[in-house]
């Protein structure tokens, strides 16, 4: 890596119900009306409308992170150690007090809430095998209309959904179109991933290839189709919905 700093967004994903396995590790180490987050780290935060689920790596380790009484985050314990050190997000510089430790795949199936997603009753966290400790908060919100890798992962979590222990009606959730690109239309991500025939999250290089046209089309020749910026250009879009999600307190700047 080089030194140039990557600055994501940060988004709040609130729990609605935990998963079982989560749920019997928890127990009895939150104060009543504690709110649990898990916290996405986003470099896309104008294609937020279209999140259908959130991801984990089943086999990563995560950590729960006191905010303050009422405020707990879900991300590495890397992730929360950088936290410490920005301001505004754990209230003591270089402290992030862990309260609880777990396997992505104890939290599989737990419901949260995503903010700005059509998809108001909620939305579940699926398994990702290629998400990365070393990268972001290891959480990463799934917008498949715009995400290659994310578009990838669906389809394998659906065509697999016995093999991943998940149910298939977690993963089909409709997907909206959200941007409107000039050469791939309004699901980028899927007639990308189409196109270049690509079969799983694990064909490597082609994803990248369409994880390039896709971030340079929609960023560069992109047209908001959805939301109140309905009509702008994505480049001025992006910082508009950044800006509404933090001014609402769902989302925060992280950098590294
Ligand atoms: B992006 P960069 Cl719609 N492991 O958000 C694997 N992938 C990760 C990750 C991790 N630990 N942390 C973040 N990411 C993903 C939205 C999105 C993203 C869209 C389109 C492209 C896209 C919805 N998923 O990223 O390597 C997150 O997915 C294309 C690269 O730090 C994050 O933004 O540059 C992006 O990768 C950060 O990648």
């Amino acid at each position: 890596e080089g030194v140039a700093v990557q600055e994501y967004t940060a988004l709040k994903l609130k729990v609605k119900e935990w998963a079982e396995p989560a749920q019997k590790i928890l127990d009895g180490k939150l104060p009543d009306g504690a709110n649990v987050y898990f916290i996405p780290a986003t470099l896309r935060p104008e294609t937020m409308y279209g999140q259908t689920c959130c991801f984990v790596g089943p086999n990563i380790e995560y950590g729960l992170f006191k905010i303050s009484e009422t405020e707990y985050f879900v991300c590495s314990p890397r992730a929360a150690r950088n936290m410490s050190y920005q301001p505004g997000i754990f209230p003591t510089w270089g402290e992030h007090p862990q309260v609880a430790c777990f396997s992505g795949k104890d939290v599989i199936g737990t419901v949260v809430d995503a903010p700005l997603s059509i998809h108001t009753n909620g939305v579940r966290i699926l398994p990702m095998e290629t998400v990365k400790d070393t990268k972001g908060t290891a959480v990463v919100t799934c917008v498949p209309s715009d995400s290659p890798d994310d578009y990838a992962t669906i389809i394998d979590l659906a065509k697999k959904a016995e093999y991943y222990g998940i149910k298939k009606e977690w993963v089909e959730l409709e997907m909206l179109p959200i941007i409107d690109t000039p050469s791939y239309g309004n699901l980028t991500a899927k007639k990308l991933v189409e196109d270049l025939k690509i079969q799983s999250p694990k064909d490597t290089k082609k994803l990248e290839e369409a994880k390039e046209k896709a971030y340079k089309e929609g960023f560069y020749k992109g047209t908001m189709v959805y939301g109140e910026f309905k009509g702008q250009r994505v480049e001025d879009a992006k910082n508009l919905v950044r800006k509404k999600l933090i001014d609402s307190g769902d989302a925060f700047n992280y950098a590294e």
